[in-house]
């Protein structure tokens, strides 16, 4: 599949029109049109041969066009003509956080830069801070963008990675020579961030398996190749490994690979203390090697005296205690779920229409969804006027009839720097659901941010605070912010904090997450989706939500409609 090529075509593009200073508009449909090339599950090739392109939402005649010629030839015209026009290494200049199209042609002129490495050198010599509106503190957040890109050039964020996961499970799953297989690693533990994929599969012929595994397309690169263990690189960058081991084994393995290391030494100690060995063959008696488990996790773990433990908690957190006592929690699945209360339409960024969201989310078995486009000061995304709303809010009740499922009509509204919504308070108490969120003027001191947060939950209308640090996975730390602070204000003030899904997002992160329900904060669990593609992203706010030991209870959105509009009213 050509999809994510051409995402990042477009993406490349927008870059480089930003450099240009184009129109906003334009830049803003190359964001979208890869967006959308991101979020499609089917292959572009087979949408442009029934001549659909331009039915998938945020892909207009223009990038249409562009996606033709790129299938037809493998190259785009206006891509190569924008590319030479610029001189070399900008883009990669851009790749750095906190450095724009105005900076990094700056970079370029003045300074002569085209790679990373000259950059990180001029940062260090304090040339940076010759240039216009540059100072010392710029070259540090300069050195501090590259470390981030750095760290992040190894790890990928977890909902980018799964989806590749899934690809190799499935070819490998087609071939008959396959038994069982499965994911290990971080990745089934769910982190946030993982460094390489790990799969492990039993079959009666292991070399079918590796032949399979690497020659599929999306492999760059084979590091190892042997009847055992193979090892990949991805067109992605991500390595992956694929073990075989033989079927009595295979519980003891994926067990072993999935980790983390500390709940495996946890496990492993409690095994010696019963006079058992634990490793990845399974679970023998020391004294005579008699071999008591392995073909299964449950039998692993029941051979050392524990229920199964989900892969989300075992990282040595006291699950290993909590598991001996038979008081493990019971965590939320996705099966819980019951509505999405953060989503956006055509009325701000969204490039779906409330129909067909809503129609989405009624495939997904849910109940409810909240409609929560940007608020009037946000420009850029196309903010929702006061009229607007209102109007938006009947055809919210509309669709609602129409397609069978509640369609609220919801805001997600900017916070703005002193702490006060985008809309007045006669508006807000009018909608069924208020997402407040900061978006412009993140680089504010940590008691200033804190304070204007605190200020927003104070507002009775507030219901939610959304992706309340503001991080993007690898691109952007989150602002500067008080958790601590934010966890007591939303108890105080009985707001329900966001678990963001978004796979870019992850914000709460687990920690955070966590540290709010031990403080009987509630959680609201939302996708953000920009496209009806997008709700199926709440699998990763489950994730982080799971790794947190949150419950059902703990979740706004397990309620149901009425026990939902009942919290909400009585707040
Ligand atoms: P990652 O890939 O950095 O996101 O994190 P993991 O946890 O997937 O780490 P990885 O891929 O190095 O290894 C997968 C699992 O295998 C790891 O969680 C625990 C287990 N493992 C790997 N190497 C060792 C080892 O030397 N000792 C022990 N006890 N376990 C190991
Ligand atoms: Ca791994
Ligand atoms: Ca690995
Ligand atoms: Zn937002």
């Amino acid at each position: 599949m050509q999809n994510r090529a051409i995402a990042a075509m477009f993406n490349d593009i927008a870059d480089m029109l930003e450099i240009k200073e184009d129109s906003p508009f334009r830049i803003t449909a190359y964001r979208r049109a890869a967006r959308a090339l991101e979020g499609l599950s089917e292959d572009v090739a087979a949408v442009a041969s029934r001549g659909a392109l331009t039915s998938i939402p945020g892909i207009g005649k223009g990038t249409a066009e562009k996606i033709e010629e790129f299938l037809q030839t493998g190259h785009c015209t206006y891509y190569d003509e924008l590319r030479a026009s610029l001189p070399e290494g900008l883009t990669t200049l851009m790749s750095v956080p906190e450095v724009g199209p105005k900076t990094a042609l700056l970079l370029h002129q003045k300074l002569g830069i085209t790679t990373i490495e000259q950059l990180e050198q001029a940062c260090r010599d304090g040339r940076v801070r010759t240039l216009p509106r540059m100072g010392a503190k710029t070259e540090e957040n300069i050195l501090k963008g590259i470390a981030l890109l750095r760290r992040t050039k190894e790890r990928q964020p977890v909902g980018r990675v799964l989806p590749q996961a899934q690809e190799i499970l499935e070819a490998l799953r087609a071939l008959k020579e396959v038994r069982a297989l499965a994911v290990a690693g971080s990745l089934r533990r769910m982190k946030e961030t993982i460094g390489d994929i790990d799969v492990v599969v039993t079959s009666g012929r292991p070399e079918r398996v590796m032949e399979t595994f690497t020659t599929l397309p999306r492999v760059k690169q084979v590091l190892a190749r042997g009847p055992t263990r193979s090892s990949v690189v991805l067109d992605s960058g991500i390595q992956a490994d694929v073990r075989v081991v033989e079927p009595e084994s295979f519980g003891a393995a994926l067990q072993y690979f999935t980790g983390s290391k500390d709940h495996n030494v946890k496990v492993r100690e409690r095994a010696v203390r019963r006079g058992l060995k634990v490793n990845e063959y399974g679970v023998f008696r020391v004294k005579d090697d008699a071999r008591l488990a392995g073909s299964t996790e449950e039998e692993v773990y029941a051979a050392v005296g524990l229920p199964w433990i989900p892969p989300e908690i075992r990282e040595d957190q006291g699950e290993v205690e909590l598991a001996e006592r038979g008081r493990l929690p019971a965590l939320v699945q996705l099966t819980d779920i019951r509505g999405d209360l953060q989503m956006h339409t055509r009325w701000s960024d969204g490039s779906d229409n409330v129909e067909a969201m809503a129609r989405a989310a009624q495939e997904l078995g849910y109940e409810y969804i909240a409609i929560t486009d940007h608020s009037q000061s946000l420009k850029f995304v196309g903010g929702v006027l006061i009229d607007e709303l209102r109007a938006n809010a009947k055809t919210c009740r509309r669709v609602s009839e129409k397609v069978g499922i509640a369609v609220l009509i919801g805001t997600e509204c900017d916070i703005l720097p002193d702490g006060r919504l985008d809309y007045p308070d006669d508006l807000l108490a009018e909608l069924d659901v208020v997402v407040g969120s900061v978006h412009s003027r993140l680089r504010m001191s940590r008691e200033e941010m804190t304070a204007r947060i605190v200020r927003a939950m104070e507002n009775p209308h507030v219901d939610i605070i959304g992706h309340p640090t503001g991080r993007l996975l690898g691109q952007r730390e989150g602002y500067e912010v008080d958790m601590e602070r934010l966890v007591e204000a939303a108890r105080r003030t009985d707001t329900v904090l966001e678990i963001n899904a978004s796979p870019d997002r992850l914000d709460l992160s687990d920690v955070h997450a966590k540290l709010a329900r031990e403080r009987g904060v509630m959680l609201a669990i939302s996708t953000d989706a920009h496209s009806r593609y997008e709700l199926r992203h709440m699998e990763y706010g489950v994730a982080v939500a799971r790794r947190a030991w949150v419950e059902p209870q703990h979740v706004l959105n397990t309620r149901s409609l009425p026990d939902l509009r009942a919290y909400l009213d009585a707040r």
